[in-house]
């Protein structure tokens, strides 16, 4: 039971204002389109697994399937280690205490709010740097916020875009300081050649439902450090260190062995989600070529990528602006998220404790006005994506006219007294 969809949807195409959702008409998909659908690629392994684990009676606690699944995670990111664990947000925070960060941390504002809530749930403040082109920590930003007080920087590979690594590597260098990366996006990418994974001291990945592989909630931590990789063994579970003995505050951060074998049978498709993920990007490059004031962020073909994130950038000069984009799409029934919208430091409980960040960011603050996430993965197929293409089309070329269209019917219901 294979699981991408067929191609055979005949669908409408919208050619005038009136057929828009947004103006009561059908929407293009009744059934709605996610961002994130997660791949569940062949049922039937996953039963016969999920079966096997049930007759071993060995259902967590560094089962069998957790450690091949571990094996298999390091050896397609080339690092020795891999400490899987039960989400990346976990897998981070266990990162950061067997780093020993403490004081401040610098990170980017422009990502999921996980990766700034790792640390100051340890008590460890966030310290928000702009991103560079490549919508990473920019590392020309980031020496400038090194203080006395600074133990560490967290890179983060947004939506499977590599950190500069030799800048950032360079200045924790010369100021002795911790790198770690946030890859929850990342597993299966490349920087020059080399899989993500091995990086900084540690890397994070997710392997979460919304990954291209998952593990229903999953997360890990990848390093070439032996005792690195320990520490955060021994903190997963409890602070363990041997069956009576515990060596120091710890947590519950295990993945269980279900999980486990979801994630080995992602991993044994891994390749197929990849080549769909892939021939969707090409077919949305190819549709959405030319449209005024849209941008496709483009995968570097010559680094390894999971494609698991399409990206458009909604230029502030374009005839409909992003939000109402997002609206529009989302009356079609295309779920288009706004990844990562408004930015951690405009979220609690960031905006109360570190007021004025916005002043420093001015690129993440753009990037949070300009990026839309479009639908992809294995539930989507390319007679959709076109769909989904020449509406863009249709709505970015009369955006004049739709924006006033849209203002005229809300003034009228504010006249009649509805708002
Ligand atoms: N660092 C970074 C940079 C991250 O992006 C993330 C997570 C983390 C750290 C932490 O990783 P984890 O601790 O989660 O392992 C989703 C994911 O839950 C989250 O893992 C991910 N990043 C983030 C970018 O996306 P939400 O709040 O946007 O998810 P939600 O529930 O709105 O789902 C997204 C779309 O997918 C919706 O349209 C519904 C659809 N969906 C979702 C699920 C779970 C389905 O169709 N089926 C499903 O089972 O965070």
């Amino acid at each position: 039971m294979y699981c991408q969809i067929e191609d055979t949807d005949n669908l409408p195409v919208k050619s005038s204002l009136d057929d828009l959702g947004i103006f009561g008409g059908v929407p293009l998909f009744p059934e709605r389109l996610h961002v994130g659908r997660p791949n569940v690629c062949n049922q039937s392994e996953l039963l016969a697994g999920i079966r096997d684990v049930l007759e071993s009676r060995w259902l967590t606690n560094n089962g069998p399937q957790v450690q091949e699944f571990e094996r298999r995670i390091a050896g397609i990111s080339g690092v020795r280690h891999c400490v899987a664990m039960c989400n990346a947000t976990t897998a981070l925070q266990i990162a950061i205490r067997a780093a020993n960060l403490t004081g401040e941390v610098i990170v980017p504002s422009f990502t999921f709010v996980a990766s700034a809530h790792a640390l100051q749930w340890q008590g460890i403040r966030p310290v928000f740097c702009d991103i560079d082109n490549n919508f990473c920590l920019d590392p020309e930003r980031v020496e400038e916020l090194i203080t006395p007080r600074t133990t560490g920087i967290i890179g983060v590979h947004l939506w499977g875009q590599t950190c500069n690594v030799e800048a950032l590597t360079a200045i924790c260098r010369r100021h002795h300081l911790t790198l770690l990366f946030d890859a929850a996006h990342a597993f299966g990418c490349s920087r020059d050649g080399v899989m993500v994974g091995g990086f900084g001291r540690a890397e994070v990945f997710s392997f979460h439902a919304t990954k291209f592989v998952s593990t229903f909630e999953g997360g890990a931590v990848v390093t070439d450090d032996g005792e690195f990789a320990d520490s955060c063994r021994a903190i997963r579970n409890f602070g363990f260190s041997g069956e009576d003995e515990v060596s120091g505050l710890g947590i519950n951060g295990k993945m269980n062995e279900i999980e486990a074998v979801m994630g080995l049978v992602s991993l044994d498709h891994m390749d197929e989600i990849i080549t769909t993920n892939r021939n969707n990007y090409l077919e949305y490059r190819k549709g959405l070529d030319g449209i005024p004031g849209v941008t496709l962020i483009k995968y570097e073909e010559n680094n390894r990528n999971n494609y698991q994130y399409i990206v458009i950038e909604i230029e502030e000069d374009a005839r409909i602006g992003r939000d109402m984009l997002h609206t529009l799409l989302q009356t079609e029934g295309i779920l288009a998220r706004r990844y990562f919208y408004p930015g951690c430091h405009r979220m609690e409980p960031y905006r109360s404790l570190y007021p004025g960040a916005e002043q420093h960011l001015p690129r993440t603050e753009r990037a949070c006005a300009q990026m839309l996430c479009l639908p992809t993965g294995m539930a989507i197929g390319r007679e959709q994506i076109r769909a989904i293409c020449a509406l863009l089309r249709f709505v970015v070329e009369n955006g004049t006219e739709i924006q006033a269209r849209s203002k005229r019917s809300l003034s009228t219901v504010a006249a009649s007294g509805s708002l």
